[in-house]
């Protein structure tokens, strides 16, 4: 086993790297290991010190899967790491390359000097895992940078790059040479000829604005810092942190960052986020993918180029993939062409991109009406009129044209995805690849396996996902996956309320005031509600509906009457400014509905309609957990997170029903279902688990 810090005296230079694969997170050996090499240093004729680190990067810095666990007797602390280091008395050089985030640059403004390879990604991006920078970074940054700019890296965390520490003072030299090492040896030995000593960044004051100018420019930012933090706590708590920077008094600035961030470390929102830091990587694998890499894509076919298929077409232009864009007719394919323009210019007009980079992705999209053209295609994604006729033809059509091994997948939000398949003479090759609208910026990629799909097929689109920059789920066949499925489960709740007694703004805000972005109303007036129609209409046409469980007639109503949202400018809302207001007619209409049906309505809290909502998404999750088309409920809060906008601070569904407890949510479904019915039966792996007094969905 190698050491965690190889250590080694070359010509007077101690040189330290921290060597922790995968990305040398500064665990309990490694931080035993730097103590131990600093007590040898001290007790060596050294005239100065580099610290490197082994591989990809310096650090990613603490390691996130210490957390919660507790460290064995007499294990040092990070900032009693980062303290021997910064007390001993030659001049200490970080030496970062690839990236130091979090303790890892913390343990770099600890260090007196800072060398960086040209492109070094740096930062504290601890708020995005709920906490603060535990080990100094509120303290030490502002002294080096100035707290205007620290408030950016540690309350935002924004990661900025090599030539930006620089400008900042954070990094004194940016390497541009292939051989960082050597010039980082170099750059330590000129510090000794040049005579400079240590330079405890603790005791210097370079950038740090007074006190009085300090704290009011936390007091102006706060309202902006709550703005962008959207609920969670965290990024609040470092403003209180860097505060304590101003009170030139170092050790008491040090204590006031550490009970902060012990204090969210183990609350909710640092377990919830760090629950999908781990879920987000888990989600990556595939058990049976074959050891060999998936082979690269480069050219690529879309078929079907209305706003799904522009949207795919762009994300893969945008990778590298040549694309081949194809549509029944000359008509159909000049007026996506020219959407696709249209769209292009409007970034480049608004300055989102350069008009480089715009004809750099045209150049990749060429469009077609010959399906022939696909031949040589290493993976065709369809995209087109969600029907299953037209589907299968042009599965069918596609197995006759590509070349063996090409991956075929379709973007069906709901279709059976075994009947595609078998419509093929290569069901292994065939998966459901569903992307979210607009599938140029929403970061999630459903995965679809089908029973024949292959792990190889879900390993090429999973590597294909990272390399578009999208979050890659693996989920299994069943109606609308397990997004949508749970989705329509949400919905449905949120329907049953308005024919209740709730308003649509009512629906909204409570869900809104939880943490999501947009309520389910509102978001249904933004992708059509018509779209949600066909839907309930395919649903029960493939018999998915339980004909004796309540139907959400007011769903239908609202759209017999041809309101379907913004694009017809009336729907739950109506948009007669362009923004969404409550509607009259539409109160009307939901009143009616629940005469209609015979419910007095009633006023109906916040509360319920949040517990409502949000157990149908647990329970109908725990459901795809217990039939396999979940794979892990990790999985379930990372569709959720990326998919559907769920607050990040709370973890996800499934990390919420784990919270609650398996007993609790358990007597919370029974309850529900003794008064709104077979919605929240509960899932069978809820009664199990709870039955075998597990308080978790798995163990
Ligand atoms: N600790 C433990 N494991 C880590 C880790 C970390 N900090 N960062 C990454 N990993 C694992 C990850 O789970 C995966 O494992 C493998 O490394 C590759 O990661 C006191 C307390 C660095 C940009 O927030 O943002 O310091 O899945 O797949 O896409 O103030 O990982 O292979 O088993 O993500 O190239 C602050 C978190 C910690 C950085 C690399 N640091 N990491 O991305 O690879 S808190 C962070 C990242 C802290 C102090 C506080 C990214 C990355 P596996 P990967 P990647």
């Amino acid at each position: 086993m190698r050491d965690s810090v190889i250590f080694k005296i070359e010509n007077d230079i101690a040189v330290l790297r921290l060597c922790n694969p995968p990305v040398n997170a500064l665990g309990a050996s490694v931080r035993k290991a730097l103590i131990e090499a600093a007590k040898a240093i001290s007790g060596a004729d050294v005239k100065a010190v580099v610290l490197f680190g082994y591989g990809r990067c310096f650090s990613a810095g603490a390691d996130i899967s210490e957390f919660g666990i507790e460290p064995p007797a007499g294990t040092p602390t990070l900032p009693e790491t980062i303290a021997a280091i910064e007390d001993l008395k030659v001049p200490v050089v970080a030496a970062l390359h690839g990236f130091a985030f979090g303790g890892a640059l913390e343990l770099a403004v600890g260090a007196h000097y800072r060398i960086a390879a040209a492109g070094t990604k740096l930062g504290l991006p601890e708020v995005d895992i709920g906490i603060i920078p535990g080990a100094g970074g509120t303290q030490r940054l502002p002294r080096l940078i100035g707290m205007k700019a620290a408030v950016d890296m540690v309350a935002n965390g924004t990661r900025i790059d090599a030539a930006r520490g620089h400008d900042l003072g954070l990094i004194d030299e940016v390497s541009e040479t292939d051989s960082f090492e050597a010039a980082a040896i170099a750059y330590a030995m000129h510090l000794v000829a040049e005579g400079a000593g240590p330079r405890p960044t603790s005791k210097r004051e370079d950038r740090l604005e007074s006190a009085s100018e300090a704290m009011a420019l936390l007091d102006e930012i706060r309202t902006s810092i709550a703005k962008k933090a959207k609920g969670r706590v965290a990024p609040l708590r470092a403003l209180d942190a860097l505060a304590a920077a101003t009170g030139g008094d170092f050790a008491a600035g040090m204590a006031t960052e550490r009970a902060i961030f012990l204090e969210l470390r183990d609350g909710t929102e640092a377990r919830a986020m760090r629950h999908l830091f781990k879920a987000e990587r888990a989600a990556q694998k595939i058990d049976d993918a074959p050891t060999e890499p998936p082979a690269e894509i480069h050219k690529a076919g879309v078929v079907g180029f209305g706003t799904m298929g522009q949207g795919i077409a762009l994300v893969l232009a945008r990778a590298g993939v040549q694309v081949t864009a194809v549509e029944i007719d000359p008509a159909r394919l000049e007026a996506g062409l020219a959407s696709l323009k249209k769209g292009l210019q409007d970034r480049v007009d608004r300055g989102r991109m350069s008009p480089q980079q715009m004809q750099a992705e045209l150049d990749l999209i060429n469009g077609t009406t010959a399906m022939s053209d696909l031949a040589e295609a290493d993976l065709v994604i369809e995209a087109a009129l969600e029907n299953m006729d037209v589907k299968t033809d042009i599965f069918r059509s596609l197995d006759g044209i590509c070349k063996p091994g090409a991956i075929l997948a379709t973007n069906t939000s709901s279709l059976d995805l075994d009947t595609i398949a078998a419509a093929t003479t290569r069901p292994d090759n065939v998966a459901g690849a569903h992307f979210f609208a607009p599938a140029q910026v929403m970061k999630l990629l459903e995965i679809v396996r089908g029973s024949a799909t292959s792990g190889a097929t879900a390993a090429a689109l999973m590597a294909l996902a990272k390399r578009i920059g999208k979050v890659g789920v693996v989920v299994g066949n069943a109606f609308g996956f397990v997004g949508n499925r749970m989705y329509h489960r949400y919905t449905w709740q949120a329907y049953f309320l308005l024919q209740e007694g709730a308003l649509p703004s009512d629906v909204d805000a409570a869900m809104q005031d939880f943490g999501f972005p947009l309520g389910c109303l509102a978001v249904g007036d933004i992708s059509g509600l018509d779209v949600a129609w066909q839907v309930r209409k395919a649903q029960r046409a493939a018999g998915d509906v339980d004909p004796d469980a309540p139907y959400p007639v007011v769903a239908d109503r609202i759209c017999e009457k041809g309101w379907f949202g913004r694009k017809t400018g009336r729907g739950w809302y109506s948009y007669a400014d362009g923004k969404p207001a409550a509607d009259a007619e539409v109160a009307a209409l939901i009143e009616a509905v629940s005469a209609e049906l015979g419910i007095e309505r009633r006023a109906i809290s916040a509360d319920e309609i949040r517990e409502r909502c949000l157990f149908a998404l647990i329970n109908e999750g725990a459901r795809l957990l217990g039939t396999g088309i979940a794979v892990r409920p990790g999985d379930i809060d990372v569709v959720w997170r990326y998919g559907y906008g769920f607050p990040l601070w709370r973890g996800g569904p499934m990390f919420m029903a784990d919270e609650i407890g398996m007993q609790d949510v358990l007597a919370t479904l029974q309850r529900l279902e003794a008064a709104y019915g077979p919605a929240f039966t509960p899932a069978p792996l809820i009664a199990a688990r709870a039955a075998a007094g597990k308080t978790t969905l798995v163990d």
